[in-house]
């Protein structure tokens, strides 16, 4: 009874649109669909691949705080948390006078850091526009003391820069307006005429976005709700009817968009072909929040670009300037510190498509014709980096920051490349490597395990799923909306229902072989076994019993505990079958995150 619960929340969650679970399987198309015009016309965003998205309103002076209480987790959900009457809320936002904003800085910092193009709320769900609005007062001319424009502003700064400008634009929340969506504290839920809202101000507000602040890159929309397929359509046609070369985000809602969307926070698990984007923002929440220190460092930017960038996507990440218009100081520091790293590597990021190659235990790929771009996050101990499943003639290697030409052999279809001694930048080495003829697409080949990395990991999105088996994202947040995502092998109750990987050590040794999972009292006894098997040799069974971790609710922490379970002889290089299954049928085994394997020293 309590799962039902708890179900119907996270779906009435993934109703709202950013939690939405990823309709977009590996290798659709997005933005590309039987039209060829519309590939041209995503064509500057699919090679832009950074962009910065930047929340800002009222709730960045309320900063987490109103009325005398702190709310911990997303701000900009300030006022529905709080329940704030709107009147109330519209009054307090009086107090939101950024007068240290300065459009130019802004840009300036944007631009430093690599960003292509930037994304900012022009109207968040709490109804307020950042904008001089001539369809409702409540915007920051008319209800502010700030008296400015500061889209205005952004855009002359960002034309003069050479920067693309999208407007975030919440089409069907609006806690401010009778008959918007969300609140339903001040307004009765059943007595709302969204089509009315649409009608007197989403449409015209989109108008004066599109007709008042030059060439758009973006209308970005969130949060469908309970918009129809026509009406999502409307607002596209909308767009385009406007600024034809303007691009929509898919959460205009019912399938529809010039490009994809990933849920808050969430990276697709493979290859994504088309036009795409995942977005996250640098602390935890999107709205300036003055407890938030959680910022992600630049090495964790500079990999999660290249990540995305090796899966064929872009990211956008999120700032939240404060109630003064500054921009919080670690955000500054950390996105200029990606700029510089991008300035020596661009090559390796702007204008790259996927890469044709599996992730490796030392990082990811880009590519562009001719060229594979090697992200090298760890430098394997030898120094010697194997590239699997090389299809086409390797010609050259050197590392892309300085040039230097670095040792280069290729047997089959393995190419080794020797790295220097230490790698300039421990954070992402990028090497460039020349070829000639084609690259096959293997996404699906052996992991490479061996003693040269301290562990590897076998994520769960990356098995081979059998039976009931069901490989799916568990989504949960630790303060509040500050969605995490945590891809889970689930499902399996019976000995079919298993998981498996194929391993290609490299050299001989022992290995420790450890599970990451998390187990309720559903798990409660529950007994698995690992099966390890050599190719052409006997296989090995290893037996287990799940401890327990917690109940999952997706509006709390998911907490992971490693179990080690084998410690395996590898006599020789060469394959293996490593499989996890139930002993006999039952319950759920567990919720399966991951696989390490762990060289023993
Ligand atoms: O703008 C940022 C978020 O405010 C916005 N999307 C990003 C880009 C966003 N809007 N809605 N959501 C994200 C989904 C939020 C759902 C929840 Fe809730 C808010 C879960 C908990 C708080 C729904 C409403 C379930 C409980 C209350």
């Amino acid at each position: 009874m309590k799962m039902d619960i708890r179900k119907a929340v996270l779906l009435a969650a993934m109703a709202m649109g950013p939690v939405a679970a990823i309709a977009q399987q590996p290798g659709e198309l997005w933005g590309q669909q039987g039209d060829a015009g519309k590939s041209e016309k995503t064509k500057w965003f699919t090679e832009a691949k950074f962009g910065m998205f930047l929340h800002w309103g009222p709730y960045a002076h309320f900063g987490g705080e109103i009325r005398g209480k702190r709310y911990y987790g997303i701000t900009e959900w300030i006022m529905h948390r709080d329940k704030t009457p709107a009147d109330e809320y519209a009054r307090l936002s009086q107090g939101f006078n950024p007068s240290a904003f300065n459009a130019e800085e802004w840009v300036n910092i944007a631009k430093a850091s690599g960003i292509k193009y930037i994304v900012i709320t022009s109207k968040h769900h709490d109804g307020f526009a950042m904008f001089d609005s001539k369809v409702s007062d409540f915007d920051i001319v008319d209800a502010t003391p700030f008296k400015r424009d500061p889209l205005k502003e952004l855009a002359a700064a960002c034309k003069k820069a050479g920067i693309k400008l999208g407007f975030y634009y919440s089409q069907f929340q609006d806690w401010h307006e009778p008959n918007g969506g969300g609140n339903g504290w001040d307004f009765n839920k059943d007595k709302k005429d969204y089509s009315s809202y649409y009608r007197n101000k989403s449409l015209p507000q989109i108008t004066e976005l599109l007709s008042n602040y030059g060439d758009l890159g973006i209308i970005w929309f969130d949060t469908p709700g309970n918009m129809s397929k026509e009406e999502s359509a409307e607002f596209m046609a909308k767009v385009h009817r406007l600024q034809p070369g303007c691009l929509v985000s898919s959460r205009v809602g019912n399938g529809l968009g010039d490009f994809k969307d990933f849920g808050d926070g969430e990276v697709p698990t493979g290859v994504v072909k088309g036009a795409w984007e995942a977005i996250f923002t640098h602390n935890d929440s999107w709205g300036y929040s003055s407890f938030d220190q959680n910022f992600k460092s630049p090495k964790e930017i500079i990999r999660l670009l290249a990540e995305v960038a090796s899966k064929g996507g872009n990211l956008m990440m999120n700032i939240g300037p404060d109630g003064m218009g500054r921009i919080p100081g670690p955000s500054e520091q950390y996105f200029r510190e990606t700029g510089r790293w991008l300035q020596k590597n661009e090559e390796a990021i702007y204008g790259t498509g996927y890469s044709p190659i599996a992730p490796q235990p030392w990082g990811v790929m880009t590519a562009k014709p001719g060229k594979l771009y090697l992200h090298v996050f760890t430098r394997p101990h030898n120094g010697r980096l194997l590239l699997p499943a090389f299809t086409g003639k390797a010609t050259k290697a050197r590392l892309l920051d300085g040039g230097a030409p670095l040792k280069l052999q290729q047997s089959g279809t393995d190419v080794w490349v020797t790295l220097p001694a230490t790698l300039p930048d421990a954070r992402n080495t990028v090497i460039a490597l020349d070829y000639s003829g084609t690259l096959e697409e293997r996404h699906d080949i052996p992991f490479v395990a061996g003693t040269q990395y301290e562990s590897l990991a076998l994520p769960s999105e990356r098995a081979r799923a059998y039976g009931a088996t069901d490989v799916k994202r568990m989504t949960h947040s630790y303060y509040f909306g500050d969605w995490k995502h945590a891809t889970c092998a689930t499902n399996m109750r019976e000995p079919g229902d298993s998981i498996s990987y194929r391993l290609r050590f490299t050299e001989p040794g022992d290995y420790k072989i450890t599970l990451q999972y998390a187990a309720d009292t559903s798990h409660k006894k529950r007994e698995g076994i690992l099966e390890m098997k050599p190719q052409g040799g006997a296989q090995q069974d290893f037996r287990f019993q799940v401890l327990l971790t917690g109940k999952y609710d997706s509006h709390k922490p998911l907490l992971f505990i490693d179990q080690t379970i084998a410690v395996v002889s590898v006599k020789a290089p060469g394959e293996w079958a490593l499989r996890i299954r139930p002993d006999a049928a039952g319950k759920e085994l567990f919720r399966l995150r991951q696989v390490m394997v762990e060289p023993l020293q």
